[in-house]
């Protein structure tokens, strides 16, 4: 395959930034501080326009409730259309408040679910407002110690809390369910694997789907036959993409394992998930804790389209006859071929082909705006995780 046959498919590529990665991030050891850190979603949205206004790869940028709270969700909305992004996902929070100590949605004591479910009627009066198609939860659900916790009557409660709030979702609505195997509860966590999050969400209806996060699997799990499962089961919702070397490490897309990511989205397009039609959201998930943080964003959306290039790539006629064939090497070869090819020159004619830099690094870095921001944002709170 020649790079001109799938240069027209890269044009449907939409990769959702989450409003998060622009704020400060670290570990428990320590956060530090970059300059021009935005203080408010506002500049948080105005970084996101950044990353896009450079690639064309990023047009929404998802929210973080509470940490994105504004007076007026629709004025926001209309701050990020002027800046030429929309307004994704919101996403919900239930593990930064004290009453969610054992748990939100899970929890034994009604008062506290019925906290958690109000959080997320909350939730969806904000994406009314912002005209969000997608409600994300992810829960930090769980327990510590084998015998703490009651795990199937858990199940039981995350299944009525999850079908009250499902009830509340309009029917151009989704509810999407990140599953996560550990973290920060370490013995169990209430949704654990894909096969736990397909059960709950088959369980409310047709809107109800699957978010996977690659970074939320033990070592050497197969993510991309996770991918052709979820998606020949119609039940992939979304993807939060970034790397691990060594838990849910959160660092940038592509970095750890680009095969890996090729791979996916590999699995992606064989199985219907790329293009107009395809319902899945493409998001990052991510921090950067001591890197820049737009260009790291940038970074990271550029990975994501030199991996689905290349799997564009792939053979797929070739592919599939050598499979036919029971030809082991050769369907390796076909995709590996693929892999291997170079299209960092192609993807920046590309870009120059459609009024974009080719090289969006640079022109980013070209721009001043870094030192505008930093020159600008002095005084206030710097966001970060809580805030
Ligand atoms: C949890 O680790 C997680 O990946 C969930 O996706 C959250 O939405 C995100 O982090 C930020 O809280
Ligand atoms: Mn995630």
């Amino acid at each position: 395959m020649e790079f001109n046959q799938i240069a027209d498919q890269l044009e449907h590529q939409a990769i959702e930034l989450p409003s998060w990665a622009f704020g400060n991030s670290g570990t428990r050891f320590r956060v530090f501080s970059t300059p021009g850190t935005p203080r408010d979603p506002y500049e948080k949205i105005a970084d996101a326009a950044q990353v896009h206004a450079h690639t064309g790869l990023a047009p929404t940028v998802a929210l973080h409730i509470p940490w994105d709270t504004v007076d007026d969700y629709a004025q926001l909305a209309s701050y990020a259309g002027e800046l030429g992004v929309g307004l994704g996902t919101i996403n919900s929070n239930t593990f930064q408040d004290e009453d969610y100590k054992f748990g939100s949605l899970c929890s034994h004591d009604r008062a506290v679910r019925q906290k958690a479910i109000d959080h997320h009627r909350a939730c969806i009066e904000v994406m009314n407002a912002t005209g969000s198609r997608d409600l994300k939860i992810w829960l930090a659900d769980g327990s510590n110690y084998p015998g703490q916790a009651d795990i199937g009557a858990r199940q039981d409660r995350l299944a009525e809390s999850l079908a009250t709030i499902y009830a509340e979702l309009s029917d151009d609505q989704r509810l999407v369910l990140e599953y996560k195997f550990f973290e920060p509860a370490f013995y169990h966590t209430d949704v654990p694997d894909w096969g736990t999050a397909y059960a709950q969400v088959s369980a409310l209806g047709e809107r109800a789907v699957v978010c996977l996060d690659t970074g939320h699997h033990a070592p050497g799990t197969n993510i991309e036959f996770i991918v052709a499962q979820l998606l020949r089961l119609g039940k992939l919702g979304s993807f939060d993409f970034n790397s691990r070397f060594y838990a849910d490490d959160d660092l940038i897309v592509g970095a750890a394992d680009p095969f890996q990511l090729f791979r996916i989205m590999h699995e992606v397009i064989t199985n219907g998930g790329y293009g107009p039609q395809s319902p899945v959201a493409f998001m990052l998930d991510q921090c950067h804790n001591i890197e820049d943080k737009v260009p790291g964003q940038i970074r990271s959306v550029l990975n994501v389209q030199e991996a689905t290039a290349k799997a564009l790539l792939v053979d797929r006629e070739a592919l599939h006859n050598a499979q036919q064939a029971n030809d082991v090497l050769g369907a390796n070869a076909v995709l590996m071929d693929a892999y291997h090819t170079d299209v960092r020159a192609d993807l920046a004619q590309w870009r120059q082909d459609r009024g974009l830099p080719g090289d969006p690094m640079k022109a980013f870095a070209d721009s001043g705006y870094l030192e505008r921001i930093s020159a600008d944002r002095v005084g206030g709170q710097q966001a970060g995780w809580g805030a």
